[in-house]
């Protein structure tokens, strides 16, 4: 499945090196802003322990971990003034109109080598300016479609005069740089919205981006760790952080706080080594890995496995999927002839001592037909009919 997450931030926020960081690819950083839309690809695997805990056990001949693809675009908060009413260069939005996700790249960190192109830190201010760009951009397509269906509406189509109703209020939200994400829509006006492909109602993931001394108040901030009486400082990097959390909150969206640089310079590390380093600032993971992870969350997706002699696979599901769309994932033929899953969880696989006659022997086995709701974690084999 080839799930896309675009990376956008202003200039100097740290996307590359972040980008970097999720990748190793060595994508080109620079110091300075590029006035050109310049985009960086890449798949990247999701991290996922328990396959390698399951190839210990069946001793494939290969391991499949499910992917990401990570784009990291330049492009905003580069138009010149008199560009700026007219939204963003159809580059950047043939980079960005297809990603199922954003991951908005807030800058936190001060660095005096790299100012900040609007001389102050201020992820909030930057935050609302980036959504605003997005929302000019979107206003130009509800424009273009008010256009075509009014004029299909003059035949006197009420429907039709609905969805201009419906487009209009789209508009005036949009004309204040909001992002179409904060209004409810009912069934047909969902419908319509999904036919737009407006960038603003993506999935987001905020990316507070800070500086290495921060990331370890951050991070417990942000797990909910740190109690009261630990206030951040006013005007300190972690009180922009504290910001960033509320109004991510508000937006429904994650946030998550990474040292894209120190993570970049960590990649040159042996691996344990970083993790060793990581450990001592009390950090479970690596940011980028919490990106991936975070990222797959906010998508509403889940991991499904599958385990044999051949391969140890992951498969990425949306929540909810009911076992034939799981099968399809993996050939058509298993959705179109699905006739049963054996399903184990990993947790019970695990239970049993990683055997599966024991797990068989304590009925965690289970047969399940083709209502069964796949969880994550589930193993799966599926039984299906190819004549059918
Ligand atoms: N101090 C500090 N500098 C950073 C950090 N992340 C990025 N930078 C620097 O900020 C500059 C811009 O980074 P880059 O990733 O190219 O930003 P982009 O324009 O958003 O792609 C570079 O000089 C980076 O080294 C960080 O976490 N801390
Ligand atoms: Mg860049």
């Amino acid at each position: 499945m080839a799930l896309t997450v675009g990376i956008i931030g202003l200039p100097l926020s740290g996307k590359t090196t972040l980008f970097n960081a999720l990748t190793r690819a060595g994508a080109q950083i620079s110091g300075y802003p590029t006035s050109t839309v310049q985009a960086n690809r890449a798949v990247v695997q999701v991290p996922d322990a328990r396959l390698d805990r399951l190839a210990e056990i069946f001793h494939p001949r290969k391991i499949v971990p499910t992917t990401v693809e990570f784009v990291d675009v330049a492009g905003i908060g580069q138009a010149s003034e008199h560009e700026r009413h007219e939204g963003l260069s159809a580059e950047f939005i043939g980079h960005i109109r297809n990603a199922d996700a954003l991951a908005v790249v807030l800058r936190c960190f001060d660095n005096p080598q790299a100012p900040h192109p609007a001389g102050s830190v201020n992820p909030l201010r930057d935050l609302d300016d980036l959504m605003a760009e997005l929302a000019i951009t979107d206003l130009a397509t509800v424009d273009k479609r008010i256009e075509t269906t009014a004029r299909k509406a003059k035949s006197g189509d009420k429907k039709l005069a609905e969805e201009v109703d419906f487009l209009k209020r789209l508009r005036e939200h949009l004309n204040e740089g909001r992002p179409a994400s904060e209004l409810t829509y009912s069934a047909p006006e969902e419908t319509i919205l999904r036919e737009l492909f407006l960038l603003t109602v993506k999935p987001r993931l905020y990316v507070a981006n800070v500086s290495e001394d921060t990331l370890a108040s951050a991070a417990a901030l942000l797990a909910g760790s740190a109690d009261g009486a630990a206030k951040p400082q006013e005007g300190s990097e972690l009180a922009q952080v504290a910001a960033l959390a509320k109004r991510a909150q508000a937006d429904g969206a994650e946030l998550v706080a990474v040292s894209a640089r120190l993570e970049a310079e960590l990649e040159e590390l042996p691996p344990e080594d970083a993790a060793e380093y990581l450990a001592s600032l009390g950090l479970p993971a690596l940011g980028a890995d919490r990106v991936i992870q975070v990222g797959y969350t906010t998508l509403n997706l889940i991991s499904f496995l599958t385990a044999g002699e051949d391969e140890v696979r992951a498969w990425t599901v949306t929540r909810g999927s009911k076992a034939p769309t799981a099968a399809g994932k993996i050939h058509t033929d298993f959705e179109k002839g699905f006739i049963r899953a054996e399903v184990i969880s990993y947790d019970d696989l695990m239970a049993a001592g990683g055997s599966m006659k024991v797990a068989k022997e304590h009925g965690q086995v289970r047969l399940e037909g083709k209502d069964y709701v796949v969880r994550d974690g589930d193993i799966i084999e599926f039984r299906f009919n190819v004549s059918k």
